[in-house]
């Protein structure tokens, strides 16, 4: 069985991918360039509503976060910070971001992920090995139809995402 990385590497892993020109630090520019990639990534086109309600998503949890971490608006965000706020927030901010990537890899928009579409997902969190994908899948798929439901999902979320 291949083992499921630890809460603090997909951390680790989710800080690396946000911080888009990689000097260690989250700002407002790193999440934009983010947004867009992921809209790109997931082959929507930007003014789709899945990609509005993605970039407004993603505000939401950077303006969410610099609150919990008593910033001003606009100040950066180190891993280390970005690793705590994931630990101990059980935020809504953290659920809309993740449904919102449901809906954005989602691609028939017929509210059940695929394979295809969750190894998308994946995919852009940096877990590329098909082994690891199937495990996965199987595993959340709990009525094993061969697809996702969001509440299926949101279990998954719960359990790697926060
Ligand atoms: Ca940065
Ligand atoms: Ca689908
Ligand atoms: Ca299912």
């Amino acid at each position: 069985m291949t083992a499921i990385p630890s809460i603090e590497k997909m951390i680790e892993k989710s800080f690396g991918n946000l911080d888009s020109d990689h000097d260690g630090y989250l700002d407002e520019a790193d999440l934009k360039r983010y947004s867009d990639e992921l809209i790109n990534k997931f082959g929507r086109s930007p003014d789709e509503a899945a990609a509005g309600n993605f970039r407004a998503a993603v505000q939401g949890m950077w303006r969410h976060m610099q609150g919990a971490m008593d910033k001003n608006q606009g100040q950066r965000i180190s891993k280390q910070e970005f690793t705590e706020y994931q630990l101990n927030q059980a935020s809504t901010e953290v659920d809309t971001f993740a449904e919102a990537i449901f809906d954005l890899a989602n691609a028939d928009d017929n509210n059940h992920l695929s394979r295809e579409e969750f190894r998308n997902v994946l995919a852009v969190e940096g877990q590329k090995d098909p082994k690891f994908v199937d495990e996965v899948f199987e595993r959340y798929d709990s009525d094993n139809d061969g697809s996702l439901t969001k509440s299926e999902y949101r279990k998954y979320v719960q359990e790697h995402m926060r």
